[in-house]
C-alpha cells in the first residue's frame, strides 16, 4: 500500500517517501519497529480518505491545503538507503522507519547537513557502534551546529560525549521551563546551513505515543512538537527528514500511528522545498544587483556633474 497522499510521478515530485522495514539495529526487547512504515501508510489510508458522491476527498491540515508533490517510493533495504537518498538529492527525501540506526545510514547519503534530533535519548553512545543508540557518533555530521530536543534519558558516556562534541541539548523539562519561543530561538541560533530533521516518536509522552520501542515518561505533547516543527520547516533549509521507531506491536488503538501520520503531513505541508528557496535566494541576489547598479549610476551622475 502506498501513502494515500502520494499524488505525483517520481520525476515531478518534490518529496519522496521511502520506508525502511528494518529493526536489525534495535537493542530493545520490545521488537516490532520494522512494521512502522507500513503502519503509517495503513492508518493514513483508513483515516484520511472520505467518499463524497463517488469521489474521494482527502483530509487536509489546520493551516490549509496539502499542495505538495509527493511520491511514495515504497520500502527499500537498509543497505541501500544511503544510495537511494543520494539519487534523490534534488528532492526532499522522507524516511519512515524502522529503528533509529537507519538515520545513520541516511545521513551517509546526505552531504553537509546539520541535524535537529527529536528524541528522548541522545543516541550518542561511542563504546558501541551501528545500533540505534550510536546514531550521532556513527555519522560525520557537524554536531557543533546541531541540536537535540526532548532528551530525558541519557547514559553517562553520552553526557560526556555531548560535552565533548559541543552538541546542544534541550531537555523535555527545559521545554516546559523556558517556553517554546525560547527553544525556537535556541534552535535558530545553533543550527546552520542545510538541515536534516530526525524524529524518534519516543520524544512524545508515552501517554500519547505508546507504540515505540523505548518509551520514557515525561515527554512532549503534540502541539509542542508542532510549534517547533512548523518554524523549523518553514524557516530553515530542511533538505530531508524522517519519522522513526513506530512500533505497531506496542501501539494502543493505533494511537502512535495516527500521531505519526499527523506529524508527517504537517512536516510536508510546512516544508519549503529547496527549489522554492533557491528562487528566493536568486530574487534576493537580483535585488542586490539592482541596488549596486543604482549606486553606480548615482556615482556616474555625480562624476558627470563635476565634469560639467
Ligand atoms: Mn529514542
Amino acid at each position: 500500500m502506498k501513502f494515500v497522499y502520494a499524488n505525483s510521478p517520481q520525476q515531478e515530485a518534490d518529496f519522496i517517501i521511502i520506508g525502511v522495514a528494518d529493526e536489525s539495529g534495535s537493542h530493545s526487547s520490545r521488537s516490532g519497529s520494522k512494521k512502522g512504515a507500513d503502519a503509517i501508510r495503513k492508518v493514513a489510508h483508513e483515516r484520511c480518505v472520505f467518499k463524497r458522491k463517488g469521489r474521494f476527498s482527502l483530509a487536509q491540515v489546520s493551516s490549509g491545503r496539502i499542495d505538495k508533490k509527493i511520491y511514495d517510493y515504497g520500502n527499500v533495504d537498509k543497505k541501500k538507503i544511503s544510495k537511494v537518498v543520494e539519487v534523490f538529492k534534488d528532492k526532499t527525501p522522507i524516511i519512515l522507519g524502522g529503528d533509529h540506526s537507519i538515520t545513520a545510514e541516511v545521513l551517509k547519503g546526505m552531504k553537509d547537513v546539520t541535524v535537529i534530533y527529536f528524541d528522548a535519548h541522545p543516541d550518542i553512545v561511542s563504546s558501541m557502534h551501528g545500533y540505534y543508540g550510536s546514531v550521532l557518533s556513527d555519522v560525520e555530521v557537524d554536531l557543533g551546529h546541531s541540536i537535540e530536543i526532548g532528551i530525558r534519558e541519557p547514559e553517562i558516556e553520552e553526557l560526556k560525549n555531548i560535552k565533548k562534541k559541543r552538541l546542544e541539548i534541550v531537555t523535555a523539562e527545559e521545554i516546559y521551563e523556558l517556553g517554546l519561543e525560547k527553544v525556537w530561538e535556541k534552535i535558530k541560533r545553533k543550527v546552520k546551513g542545510r538541515v536534516y530533521v530526525s524524529v524518534d516518536l519516543d520524544v512524545f509522552d508515552p501517554s500519547i505515543a505508546p507504540g515505540v520501542s523505548a518509551p520514557v515518561p515525561g515527554g512532549l505533547n503534540f502541539n509542542q512538537v508542532l510549534y517547533l516543527m512548523k518554524r523549523i520547516m518553514k524557516k530553515l533549509d530542511v533538505v530531508g527528514f524522517d519519522i522513526m521507531e513506530l512500533n505497531p506491536r506496542y501501539d494502543q488503538d493505533e494511537r502512535t500511528a495516527h500521531l505519526a501520520v499527523k506529524l508527517l503531513l504537517e512536516m510536508i505541508v510546512n516544508c519549503e522545498h529547496p527549489n522554492k528557496r533557491k528562487l528566493v535566494v536568486k530574487a534576493e541576489k537580483v535585488k542586490e544587483e539592482i541596488k549596486e547598479s543604482k549606486k553606480k549610476d548615482k556615482k556616474k551622475d555625480k562624476d558627470q556633474k563635476t565634469l560639467i
